[in-house]
């Protein structure tokens, strides 16, 4: 299975992130690292760094893993799942899925992605942009 690893840190310690690292996954075995300065992957750190799930220093135990599925296996992708880490522990979800493989992302299911303290369509609107952007990437 595949997946991508979203993770953020806080390494000049100003309380907010100012590194975002990813990391491609296929069955658990990295294959490619990148940062947020490789062109495709820009728009995708930038909406993660409003989620504010990051750690301090250079640390990786808050993460996102995201990765798409497609029950029927036409070659498109019709859910992306996205696992909010802490170590192990997935510490919150949401979901975005293409009900009728037409590309759009009909149905967005979040909670309070952006860590605000209100589950809205601000929420929602994260998870789309994090879900779009993750497919352009075709991992
Ligand atoms: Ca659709
Ligand atoms: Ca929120």
């Amino acid at each position: 299975m595949r997946y991508l690893k979203v993770i953020a840190q806080d390494r000049s310690g100003k309380g907010s992130a100012d590194t975002v690292h990813f990391q491609f996954y296929e069955d658990d075995r990295l294959q490619r690292e990148a940062t947020d300065a490789d062109r495709q992957l820009r728009s995708l750190g930038k909406t993660y760094l409003k989620c504010v799930w990051f750690n301090e220093g250079e640390g990786e135990v808050r993460h996102l893993r995201i990765f798409s599925q497609n029950p029927s296996a036409d070659g498109t992708s019709e859910t992306v799942r996205l696992h909010f880490h802490e170590g192990q522990k997935i510490a919150y979800k949401a979901a975005a899925h293409d009900l009728d493989n037409d590309g759009g992302l009909e149905v967005i299911l979040s909670s309070d992605v952006d860590n605000d303290g209100r589950a809205d369509r601000t929420d929602r609107n994260r998870v789309a942009a994090l879900a779009k952007q993750f497919l352009k990437l075709g991992w």
